[in-house]
């Protein structure tokens, strides 16, 4: 069944247009699914609230504020969407946070605060969100987080977000063990390179997207929509066999050596 028809979303993560949220939620609200919204802060809320009203048809999208660094402002947050809708079907985390200036130069000069910012909101907010969340989705549910190739290997100047984000894989896959007899799923989507205001924080992002046009498979860096439309995939019924999976989006880039 291809529709999302009489389902509900969660989708973490939304902080502009340009945001791969943003693609995942227009991929869902298009195959029919009512939406639920999440920002870490009310400077982000107006933003997020405008892009909803731009979607198209029956608009009946729900906003909270939910800062993951926060562990009563997550279980805050579940307890009011259950409230307010009782059952969801699945959740897209895509948040991620390092300081800037160690997303450049030498992993080695990574401080200990960096590191654990970075590993507190990127990596650990999955497993203390799908716990409050897992209640919600008493109908089974799909759960999916956003990785990255410098999880896997070394990219230059991914340093600590790509530790962090081997964190949140193996994350992704006990939760995936731990969930599954409830017939809760976990993947990840490993997305290749997009300009986004998480990217730019990147350093010579320019330069990675064009190492993707010269030498990924596809000749081409991927978009919002690609990312939205395998999360579509991963939260439809197509995917029920499918759990603790890492499914690349990123042009084939992964495999060339
Ligand atoms: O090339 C890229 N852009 C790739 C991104 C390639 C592969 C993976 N990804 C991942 C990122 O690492 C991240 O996990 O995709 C995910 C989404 O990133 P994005 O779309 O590139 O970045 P952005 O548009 O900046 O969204 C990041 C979100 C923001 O949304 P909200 O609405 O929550 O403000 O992460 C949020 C950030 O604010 N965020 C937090 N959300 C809740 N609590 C927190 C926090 N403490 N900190 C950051």
């Amino acid at each position: 069944n291809l529709s999302l028809e009489g389902r509900t979303y969660v989708v973490m993560g939304v902080a502009n247009k340009r945001s791969i949220a943003w693609g995942i939620a227009r991929s869902l609200h298009e195959a029919g699914a009512r939406l639920i919204f999440t920002y870490a802060s009310e400077r982000f809320g107006k933003a997020v609230r405008e892009l909803a009203d731009t979607l198209e048809g029956e608009n009946n999208s729900l906003f909270y504020e939910c800062d993951v660094t926060n562990d009563e402002a997550i279980i805050q947050t579940f307890e009011n969407i259950q409230n307010d809708v009782g059952v969801i079907h699945g959740l897209a985390h895509c948040i991620a946070f390092a300081n800037r200036d160690e997303l450049k130069d030498e992993f080695l000069n990574t401080s200990r605060d960096g590191f654990l910012t970075a590993h507190n909101i990127s990596s650990y907010s999955l497993t203390a969100v799908a716990r409050a969340a897992k209640p919600l989705m008493s109908e089974g549910g799909s759960i999916i987080t956003m990785t990255y190739l410098g999880g896997e290997q070394v990219v230059q100047n991914y340093n600590v977000m790509g530790v962090a984000k081997a964190s949140l894989d193996a994350s992704m896959k006990y939760l995936a063990n731990d969930l599954g007899k409830h017939n809760i799923r976990v993947n990840a989507i490993s997305a290749g390179p997009i300009r986004t205001l998480s990217a730019k924080g990147v350093g010579d992002f320019n330069q990675i997207l064009q190492e993707i046009e010269e030498r990924a498979p596809l000749r081409r860096p991927v978009t919002q929509e690609e990312v939205g439309d395998t999360a579509y995939y991963l939260m439809s019924d197509l995917s029920r066999g499918v759990t603790g999976e890492v499914i690349h989006v990123d042009s084939g880039f992964n495999i060339i050596g």
